[in-house]
């Protein structure tokens, strides 16, 4: 078999991918061989006393095919376990050097080489991709100057203040103890009981209630580093700052019922749309934002930038874009590189510090020590995908699975016998803490710029569209619906909720069982401060998902439902449209053989009804040609097709007749099809007659944003 290349349209070509050629293991035109190299010509019978008799302890093969195989697992991650990587590349555009002194983003002819990987937070290594959570959006930076770690999350805020919060909160979110239910969901008691006792935890939640939490794609999400950091200067001048990750497709969801319906489906969802993507030379790319911040400002905006449950609304202080992050290389193996892969807080380079975050503090010491059980010992940064592109030359030795080879005898510092190296950096050019003024007394405590709990979950809720509440609202509505305790249902709503929007707590309340809220007073306006003068925003459309950029269908894929006798001329012109605006159109048919046209020629089908699903497109079309149609009236899993795309709020083409699949799917809230022309209510593109002029650019405008108006119900 051949071995696996990177499609043509792929560029593999960073210093990173070199690096690991020497790695990699090619098996194109090779004989087996035991791990010794001893050629093996028969691995299907093992050596035995006669062909009938015992296996022999001498069939080193046999041992070590087993021994290799019964020792194939390693412990998962303790988070983010489940997840997909790429290769790739950052450029800045411009010198950042006022700010910094990082190599890599002060000089923009360096491309500097990365590895990304995107996760979800609280399922195991084989749970469904499109669950309710956080995904995780770590980049490794191999700049010439170590690496660089950015761990970041695609919510700008998090769950706890402080570290030591950690452990409790992973436990309380993951499969509960006793009967390890539920998988990747935090539909259950234990979650819902934490967050009802920590108040902390409201604006994240908020987030997690939200269209974030089930992303369309790895490719259309943010990304933030969440805490704040220090960016610092040549000459020791520092400036804080924030780092977002900007998605050059824009920022889409997946329905709801969608979501849940694909992790059945297609629980490979967002692992296959990544690698499919980067075969098809369609690479995802993100741009980095910076938010600076004058160092000193820690509590200008009136509450504390070390809290990491607050975000500095953008409105406030703007993302500024200064590079472009373009993943354009799958990995060549799953387990050597996405899950040996081991990231670091704590890996920074000259020109990136960190700051007094006591969450961050807790990440400077976890991920270093969480790699040593999972990872089996400490050499893990000498595997091959966590290797600098740099020299690495110290005086650390031995340990379990150590790769290179000192060769010096001096393995000390200060020492003569290896002529005093590796020498000591010139300060310059080496790593120097930010020289942080720092006195108090040592004290187990929260500070008072901590306090304020609520403000921005309020702020978040009230800056999102009507449709985006609405679907929070709903995703409280079945998570604390799940929750068997009655008393935790109350406390979540009764001592959380009211708190964040007194309406929305009455709503919730009311679909829960439970008490609502006396509501007495109008909701105060919210605003991302508790704080009274400190600037502030009453909105921040920057927080609402539909506020980031819908116009472009580029990589976007559409289901045509096809028999035989469909409108083969109005097929190729819809292609046409959608093709020229970077979609794809993919024909799902009853079965894989070919379908004729009503023109008579062949089209074959790439999906069947049993095969695809609407869920995994984003807009559906139904060719025109009564034949097709009618057989497609009579099939239920076509039917089905319409209806959920319809449910889900897709675009959808439906030609001549094929509109009457509507009422089969029965959906009864649109007017009649048109007689004559075009029409195009609620996101349903329907013509009179096949092949009328128009129909595909109407459809292929009206793809890129779902078209959430269905859910509310019609004018009357
Ligand atoms: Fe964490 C993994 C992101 C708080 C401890 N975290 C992990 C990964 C991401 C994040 C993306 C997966 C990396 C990968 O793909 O290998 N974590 C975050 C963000 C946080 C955060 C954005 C808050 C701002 N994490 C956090 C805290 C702690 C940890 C407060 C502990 C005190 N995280 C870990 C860990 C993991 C991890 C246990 C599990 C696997 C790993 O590190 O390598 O150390």
């Amino acid at each position: 078999m051949k071995p696996r290349k990177p499609s043509a349209k792929s560029r593999p070509t960073t210093l990173k991918s070199e690096s690991l050629e020497p790695h990699r293991m090619h098996a194109e035109g090779k004989v087996l061989t035991t791990d010794q190299g001893i050629p093996i010509s028969d691995t299907d019978n093992s050596l035995k006393a006669g062909v009938r008799g015992p296996t022999l302890l001498e069939d080193f093969h046999f041992r070590e095919k087993l021994m290799r195989f019964d020792h194939e697992r390693i412990p998962e991650r303790v988070v983010h376990a489940r997840g997909a990587g790429a290769h790739g590349y950052f450029q800045v555009y411009k010198s950042l050097e006022k700010y910094t002194q990082a190599r890599f983003l002060t000089d923009p002819s360096l491309r500097t080489p990365v590895f990304v990987r995107f996760s979800t937070v609280g399922g195991s290594r084989g749970s469904a991709d499109t669950v309710r959570d956080v995904r995780g959006f770590a980049t490794k930076f191999y700049t010439e100057e170590g690496n660089f770690d950015l761990v970041g999350n695609n919510i700008p805020v998090f769950f706890i203040q402080d570290g030591i919060k950690f452990p409790d909160f992973v436990h309380a979110v993951k499969p509960e103890p006793h009967n390890e239910i539920p998988q990747a969901s935090s539909a259950h008691d234990s979650l819902w009981d934490f967050v009802s006792l920590v108040p902390e935890t409201t604006h994240m939640v908020m987030w997690l209630m939200s269209d974030r939490a089930i992303p369309r794609s790895f490719r259309m999400m943010e990304g933030f580093g969440v805490h704040t950091f220090r960016l610092v200067n040549a000459a020791g001048k520092a400036t804080l700052v924030k780092f977002h990750w900007k998605p050059l497709l824009g920022n889409h969801a997946l329905a709801w019922d969608e979501a849940q319906k694909l992790s059945g489906k297609d629980p490979d969802f967002h692992r296959r749309d990544l690698w499919e993507s980067i075969e098809k030379g369609d690479f995802p790319e993100y741009e980095l934002g910076l938010q600076l911040i004058p160092e000193g400002d820690e509590l200008k905006y009136g509450f504390d930038l070390l809290d990491a449950t607050k975000l500095l609304p953008e409105e406030l202080v703007p993302v500024q874009r200064v590079g472009k992050l373009t993943l354009n290389r799958n990995p060549d193996n799953f387990f050597a590189e996405t899950e040996q892969v081991a990231f670091c807080v704590a890996n920074v380079v000259p020109g990136i510090d960190f700051t007094n975050d006591p969450l961050m503090q807790a990440r400077l010491f976890s991920y270093l020590d969480t790699q040593l059980t999972r990872l089996g010992g400490p050499n893990f940064a000498e595997l091959p995908i966590n290797k600098p592109v740099c020299p690495v030359t110290n005086h650390q030795q031995d340990g379990f699975g150590r790769q290179a080879i000192p060769t010096s005898r001096a393995n000390y510092h200060p020492n003569t016998l290896g002529g005093g190296c590796p020498v000591l950096a010139n300060p310059a050019s080496a790593f120097r803490h930010f020289q942080e003024r720092v006195e108090g007394h040592k004290i187990r405590a929260r500070s008072g710029s901590f306090s304020d709990h609520f403000s921005q979950a309020t702020l978040f809720y009230r800056s999102l569209s009507k449709p985006e509440q609405e679907h929070l609202v709903a995703a409280l509505e079945f998570e604390i619906g799940k929750v068997e305790r009655v008393e935790i249902r109350e406390r979540v709503v009764n001592q959380i909720l009211v708190n964040v929007d007194p309406e929305l707590a009455v709503r919730v309340a009311r679909a829960v069982g439970v008490t609502p809220p006396k509501v007495s007073k109008p909701p105060k306006p919210p605003k991302a401060a508790g704080k009274k003068g400190a600037p502030s925003v009453e909105a921040s459309p920057a927080l609402s998902m539909e506020n980031s950029p819908h116009d472009s269908i580029r990589t976007r894929k559409i289901a045509a439902l096809v028999s035989d006798g469909f409108a083969g001329k109005e097929l190729e012109g819809v292609r046409k449209a959608l093709q020229e605006r970077g979609a794809t159109l993919e024909l799902v048919g009853p079965t894989l053989s070919p379908v004729t046209s009503q023109e008579g020629r062949e089209e074959r089908p790439l999906r069947t009804f049993s095969t695809a699903s609407s869920v995994m497109y984003d807009a559906v079309y139904v060719p025109g040609g009564a034949k097709s149609v009618a057989a497609l009236r009579r099939v239920p899993l076509a039917v089905d097709f319409v209806r959920e795309a319809y449910v889900h709020c897709k675009a959808l083409a439906l030609s001549a007749d094929a509109a009457g699949l509507l009422d089969s799917a029965g959906v009864s809230d649109l007017e009649p099809a048109p007689t004559k022309g075009l029409d195009t209510t609620r996101g349903v593109v329907r013509s009179a007659k096949v092949e009328t002029k128009g129909f595909g650019q109407l459809f292929a405008e009206s793809i890129a944003h779902r078209h959430w108006e269905r859910e509310a119900p019609p004018p009357a």
